[in-house]
């Protein structure tokens, strides 16, 4: 570990005093110019979790997703890509807390860390880090190495500019794969694109028959959409991609996006539809950092439709679920669909109801909804706003294999469907959700079913539902319980919410405070859109 005079001299060029931080729903997301302190002890916590986890890569990625421009964030990434032991999360919000405090306040911080986590500071250890395209990211970048530099036996690997579930991905083919093997982006791009080829083997297509547009955000998931389906002859004159001008720093996430889609329920800048309908145009939004995305269509009549987080993950329910039955498999395999309060009811009704898969609501936050999702041998899980994705058990992927190897003789529908379900397992990233890969897996259902947007959509219909946001003087007074839905304080409040959706037909809404935001979020939905907003606007009134 370095010397404590030179580890002051980085503290002191990097960390500034007076705020308090803390670990939230995606790691530490704040206004970029108070994040240098939280930078640098990030840098110096992952060090301290790679050297815990007995030197195996950790990542970190410097991103604030879907917020605008002036924000940025930073979380780490475990060695096999999941989010970071929860446990952790507190030992990065007090050494934040510490630095900002003084000097003297972090060393102690960090020795006691050390001391009690029995961490040995001589061993040698891995960090690889990636930042998304914001203009703060270079600045945060170099106050996160300092900050690593803490530990001189680690060594950092920095990918530049990446989507986050690049990096997570990178993150944890590193530590999977011998050393010889480049971990870089083709790796990436070959793992999803291979699967892809499968796909239009058995389909038989030679070009994609859709009409595909795509919204970048302004984000780093433009270039890397491109670099990926260039790669191939059946995308050729079949996608456009918009909002890609990523360095344009003012642009990001501005007026459009996934979360700017799926909040205002309507069209982007920069897509526009055509005259006239088209069943197989397709649109999709990605979120600043691509790893989110939510579709869309219009309708006959001109109609702006919603595919968001709740309709891929009963798309993927649908079609797993038949797969499992062509192939016989439906009594050995467990599979479930992880929701958070903001999933529509409706969804949750059909999965239910008519699928008969059984349903999991979570805290917000995909490390909770991950969490729960392996606990299934398929484990479907999305967030609204469409960040998400399918998680598949070792032992389902061992029992794909051995059937795969001896029922070659059965019925040509069970061994296609055993195939199906097997490239499934490699075009979805399991690592985390990704608006890349999940692209290209829910074209992959929609070929396979010989579906339109338009299909897909009429499983079932949406509740009309509203999602406002409210700024109070001291968020942190709203406290929740059961998955979220309801309020434990402030006092009292939940009942009056509860009063007034009892006035609403077929209505729910709740209130939360943001992870991300300094703001409190509440939802609504009821029967009809007029008694949605109403009924989110009269709860809004209520938090104020
Ligand atoms: P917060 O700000 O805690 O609501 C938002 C999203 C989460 C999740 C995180 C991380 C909603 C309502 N909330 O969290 O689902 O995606 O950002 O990006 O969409
Ligand atoms: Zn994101």
């Amino acid at each position: 570990m370095l010397d404590g005079e030179t580890l002051k001299a980085l503290y002191e060029k990097h960390c500034k005093h007076g705020f308090k931080y803390s670990y939230g729903t995606a790691g530490f997301r704040y206004k970029a110019d108070i994040l240098d302190t939280v930078m640098f002890t990030t840098g110096v916590l992952a060090g301290l979790r790679s050297l815990h986890l007995s030197g195996q890569t950790v990542g970190v990625m410097i991103t604030a997703s879907h917020n605008p421009p002036e924000d940025n964030g930073v979380k780490i990434v475990e060695p096999r890509g999941e989010m970071l032991e929860q446990s952790w999360e507190k030992h990065a919000t007090q050494l934040a807390n510490c630095a900002s405090e003084s000097y003297a306040s972090f060393a102690t911080n960090l020795e006691e860390l050390v001391k009690t986590l029995k961490i040995d500071t001589n061993r040698s250890g891995g960090i690889a880090v990636a930042r998304d395209s914001r203009e703060s990211g270079p600045r945060l970048l170099e106050a996160f190495e300092a900050g690593v530099q803490a530990f001189p036996t680690l060594r950092i690997r920095d990918y530049g500019i990446l989507t986050t579930p690049q990096l997570h991905f990178l993150t944890s083919k590193t530590n999977e794969f011998p050393q010889n093997v480049e971990k870089d982006e083709k790796l990436y791009y070959n793992e999803f694109l291979s699967a892809w080829d499968e796909i239009t083997t058995i389909s038989g297509i030679e070009a994609l028959p859709f009409e595909l547009k795509i919204d970048a955000a302004n984000g780093i998931g433009g270039p890397k959409i491109s670099a990926m389906l260039s790669q191939r002859q059946v995308f050729k004159n079949a996608y456009e991609v918009s909002n890609a001008d990523w360095q344009n720093y003012a642009a990001l996430n501005y007026c459009c996006g996934a979360d700017f889609v799926k909040t205002n329920q309507k069209l982007p800048h920069g897509i526009a539809v055509g005259e006239t309908f088209n069943a197989r145009r397709i649109n999709c939004s990605f979120d600043g950092d691509a790893d989110r995305i939510v579709f869309y269509y219009n309708d006959p009549q001109g109609q702006f439709k919603l595919l968001d987080g709740d309709k891929m993950a009963t798309l993927f329910a649908k079609f797993f679920q038949q797969l499992l039955r062509s192939s016989g498999l439906q009594k050995d395999v467990e599979m479930g669909v992880v929701q958070t309060a903001y999933a529509n009811g409706s969804s949750a009704n059909y999965l239910e109801q008519v699928l008969g898969v059984s349903v999991k609501c979570t805290s917000t936050g995909v490390k909770h909804l991950h969490h729960e999702a392996v606990k299934f041998d398929i484990g479907i899980y999305f967030e609204a706003n469409g960040h998400g994705t399918v998680v598949f058990s070792s032992k389902f992927v061992e029992l794909l294999n051995s059937k795969l190897a001896t029922d070659s003789q059965s019925s040509p529908e069970s061994y296609n469907s055993l195939k199906l379900l097997s490239v499934f397992t490699r075009l979805i990233n399991q690592t985390v959700g990704d608006a890349l890969s999940d692209m290209l897996a829910v074209l992959a259902v929609l070929l396979v079913l010989q579906w339109t947007p338009q299909k897909w959509d009429e499983e079932y219909t949406d509740l009309p539902n509203r999602l406002i946001k409210v700024v109070v003087p001291d968020r942190t007074l709203f406290k929740t319980t059961n998955a979220e839905r309801q309020l434990e304080s402030p006092a009292n409040l939940q009942q009056e919410i509860d009063a007034l959706v009892s006035k609403y037909d077929n209505a729910r809404s709740f209130v939360r405070a943001s992870g991300t935001e300094d703001a409190v979020r509440v939802y609504a939905e009821a029967a009809s859109r007029e008694q949605a907003d109403e009924l989110a606007a009269m709860v809004g009134k209520l938090v104020e």
